[in-house]
C-alpha cells in the first residue's frame, strides 16, 4: 500500500449551502470533483494523526463509491480511525450521537438528505466538527477557499474493502471499524424516552405507521418501533433504503409523503403517522385525518417536554430558525425561558446547544431536535410524540387543538417555486430589498408594516455574523412575511415565501390555513411579484 500524491485544479461550484456540498451525481462522480472536495476539507482541519473519523451516508447512489474513496484519502490525510456505518448506512443524527459517543474529531455525511437521488438524482457532503454538529459557517467558507487554490490530493492505492462485514480492516495506518449503524443511536433513544410507557401503548392497540421513505430512516425505525417497542409489523413502510429511493422524493411533506397521508386519509387510519427524509433527519407528524405543521410540533414539543425521562428537569431555553412560527416563542414565554431566532439551517443551533442555552430547537421545514446531538432528528421527534400520546392519552388532533385554545394559533404555511430562473429569483429578491426602506407604516391590502428588514444574526455565543438571511415585512399585528432563496437545490433557484398570522380566538381556529393566509398571500403577490417574475401562477409545493 502507498500514498499517492495526485495533482489537481480548483473546480468551479464547491461552495456549501445550507446543509453541505450539494451536486448532481454526474458532477459529483467525474474525475476528481469529490477527491477535491475532500482533500480541501481535509487540509482545513489540518494535521488528523491519531484522530477518529465518522463516516456513513444515506445509501443514495454513489455512496458506496464515494466511502471507498473517502476512506482511501482520510488514511492518506493520517487518521488512525473510521467509524464506519455497516453498508456504508448512518442517518445524520446517528452521525451526530457517533461522534459524540465516541470522541471523534468529527464526521463525513454523504448525502443531499431530501433531494431525490439515483444516477440522475443528487449527492452531497458534509462535514460535522468534534460537537456532532455540522460545520459553522466559518470552517465551511474556509473549504470553500481551500477548493479554490488546491493543487494536489493524496490517497492510499490500498484496495476496496467490504462495507458490509462487521469488525476491524486496514487501510495504511488506518482502522476501520464496521460499526452498527443503528445500535449506539437507540441505545441514546432509551435514555430520553419512557419505552415502557409506549411499548403498554402499542400492547394496547395504538396502531402507527411510519413512512421510511425507501431512505436511511427505515432500519432505525424498524429496529426501535417494531423490534425494541413491539409496534405491529408493518407498522415501518418503504422501510428499505434504495439508491434511488424507489424514484421518490425523500422529502417528508404532504406533497411528497401521499402514500402515508391517504394511509392516514383512510376510514380506517391509524392513530398517529410520520415519515423522514433521506438522512433521517426530519420529521413530518400526522393524526388521523390531521396535518401537523412542524412549527407547532416544536411549540406542543416544547410545552410538554417534561412528559419525557430526557428532559424531566425542563427546559433552557428553545431556539428556532427565522422563518419558523412564533408558536414556539408562545411556549418560551410561558414558561419564563429564552427563544432564540436564528438563521435558516441547523449549523446556526450549535453554539446555543453546547452553551446550555438551548434545549430544543426547530425549523418549520419539518426539523425537530435537542441538546442530544447536535442536528435534527426525525426518529427522535416520533419518539417524542408516541411519548407524548402515552402520557396524554388524547388523539394527535385533540392535543394539537387544546394547545391552540391554550397559546392560540399560529397560521402557518411555506411555498416553495422550485426551479425558477436563478437571475431572475435574484431580481426578484433585489427589487424587494430595494423597497424595504420605505415599507415601515405604510398600508398594504389591510396590513401595516412595522418593520422590513433583511434579516442578520449576531451569534449570541460566540460573536459570528451571518447577513442577508431571508427578507421579513412584519406588519403591526405581528403577521409576517418572509422571502429567501434556498441553499439546498441543484436546479436554477428555489424561491421560498413563508407566511404567518396569530389568532388568539379559538372560534377562529378551524380555517383552512390558506383561507386565513388569504391576506397575506395577496401583500406578498403585491410587493415581490412573483407571478410575474417567475413566471409561475401557483407555488410547486405548499406546505
Ligand atoms: C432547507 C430547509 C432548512 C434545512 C435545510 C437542510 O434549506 O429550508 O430549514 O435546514 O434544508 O435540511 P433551504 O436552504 O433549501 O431552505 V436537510 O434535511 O436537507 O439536511
Ligand atoms: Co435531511
Amino acid at each position: 500500500m502507498d500514498i499517492q500524491i495526485i495533482n489537481t485544479a480548483p473546480m468551479a461550484g464547491q461552495r456549501p449551502g445550507t446543509s453541505g456540498l450539494r451536486k448532481k451525481v454526474a458532477v459529483f462522480s467525474a474525475p476528481q470533483y469529490l477527491e477535491n472536495f475532500v482533500q480541501s476539507v481535509f487540509d482545513t482541519l489540518g494535521d488528523c494523526h491519531g484522530q477518529t473519523l465518522v463516516l456513513g451516508g444515506d445509501g443514495r447512489y454513489y455512496n458506496r463509491a464515494a466511502i471507498q474513496t473517502v476512506l482511501r484519502m482520510a488514511a492518506a490525510h493520517g487518521y488512525a480511525r473510521v467509524l464506519l456505518g455497516q453498508g456504508g448506512i448512518l442517518s445524520t443524527p446517528a452521525v451526530s450521537c457517533v461522534i459524540r459517543k465516541h470522541g471523534a474529531s468529527g464526521g463525513l455525511i454523504l448525502s443531499a438528505s431530501h433531494n431525490p437521488g439515483g444516477p440522475d438524482g443528487d449527492f452531497g457532503i458534509k462535514y460535522n466538527i468534534a460537537n456532532g454538529g455540522p460545520a459553522p459557517e466559518k470552517v465551511t467558507e474556509a473549504m470553500f477557499a481551500r477548493t479554490q487554490s488546491i493543487t494536489e490530493y493524496r490517497i492510499s492505492d490500498a484496495a476496496d474493502i467490504d462495507l458490509d462485514a462487521p469488525g476491524l480492516t486496514r487501510i495504511e495506518q488506518m482502522t476501520v471499524e464496521v460499526i452498527d449503524p443503528v445500535l449506539d443511536y437507540a441505545e441514546l433513544m432509551q435514555q430520553l424516552f419512557d419505552f415502557d410507557a409506549i411499548r403498554a401503548l402499542f400492547a394496547g392497540g395504538l396502531r402507527i405507521c411510519f413512512d421510511g421513505m425507501h431512505a436511511v430512516s427505515g432500519p432505525y425505525a424498524t429496529a426501535i418501533l417494531e423490534g425494541m417497542l413491539g409496534a405491529p409489523k408493518g407498522s415501518v413502510i418503504n422501510g428499505v433504503p434504495l439508491e434511488d429511493f424507489g424514484g421518490g422524493h425523500p422529502d417528508p411533506n404532504p406533497v411528497n409523503a401521499q402514500e402515508l397521508i391517504a394511509i392516514m386519509a383512510a376510514a380506517d387510519a391509524p392513530d398517529f403517522g410520520a415519515a423522514s427524509d433521506g438522512d433521517g433527519d426530519r420529521n413530518m407528524i400526522v393524526g388521523r385525518r390531521f396535518d401537523v405543521t412542524p412549527s407547532d410540533s416544536l411549540a406542543i414539543l416544547a410545552a410538554n417536554a417534561t412528559v419525557a425521562p430526557g428532559y424531566r428537569g425542563g427546559l433552557k431555553g428553545i431556539a428556532r430558525s427565522m422563518p419558523t412560527s412564533g408558536a414556539a416563542d408562545r411556549v418560551a414565554s410561558a414558561l419564563g425561558i429564552p427563544c432564540y431566532e436564528t438563521p435558516t439551517g441547523w449549523k446556526f443551533f450549535g453554539t446555543l446547544l453546547d452553551a446550555g442555552m438551548a434545549t430544543l430547537c426547530g425549523e418549520e421545514s419539518y426539523g425537530t431536535g435537542s441538546n442530544h446531538v447536535r442536528e435534527k432528528d426525525g426518529l427522535w421527534a416520533v419518539l417524542f410524540w408516541l411519548n407524548l400520546l402515552a402520557e396524554k392519552k388524547q388523539s394527535v388532533e385533540d392535543i394539537v387543538r387544546a394547545h391552540w385554545a391554550t397559546y392560540g394559533r399560529n397560521y402557518y404555511s411555506r411555498h416553495d417555486y422550485e426551479d425558477i430562473d436563478s437571475a431572475g429569483a435574484q431580481q426578484l429578491m433585489d427589487a424587494v430589498r430595494g423597497q424595504l426602506a420605505a415599507l415601515p407604516g405604510q398600508a398594504v391590502n389591510g396590513y401595516t408594516v412595522a418593520l422590513a428588514d433583511d434579516f442578520s444574526y449576531t451569534d449570541p455565543v460566540d460573536g459570528s455574523v451571518a447577513t442577508q438571511q431571508g427578507i421579513r415585512i412584519i406588519m403591526t399585528d405581528g403577521a409576517r412575511i418572509v422571502l429567501r432563496l434556498s441553499g439546498t437545490g441543484t436546479d436554477g433557484a428555489t424561491l421560498r415565501l413563508y407566511l404567518e398570522r396569530y389568532e388568539a380566538d379559538v372560534a377562529q381556529h378551524g380555517i383552512p390555513t390558506q383561507e386565513a393566509l388569504a391576506g397575506l398571500i395577496a401583500v406578498a403577490e403585491q410587493l415581490a411579484q412573483i407571478r410575474e417574475r417567475t413566471g409561475r401562477d401557483a407555488p410547486t409545493v405548499t406546505t
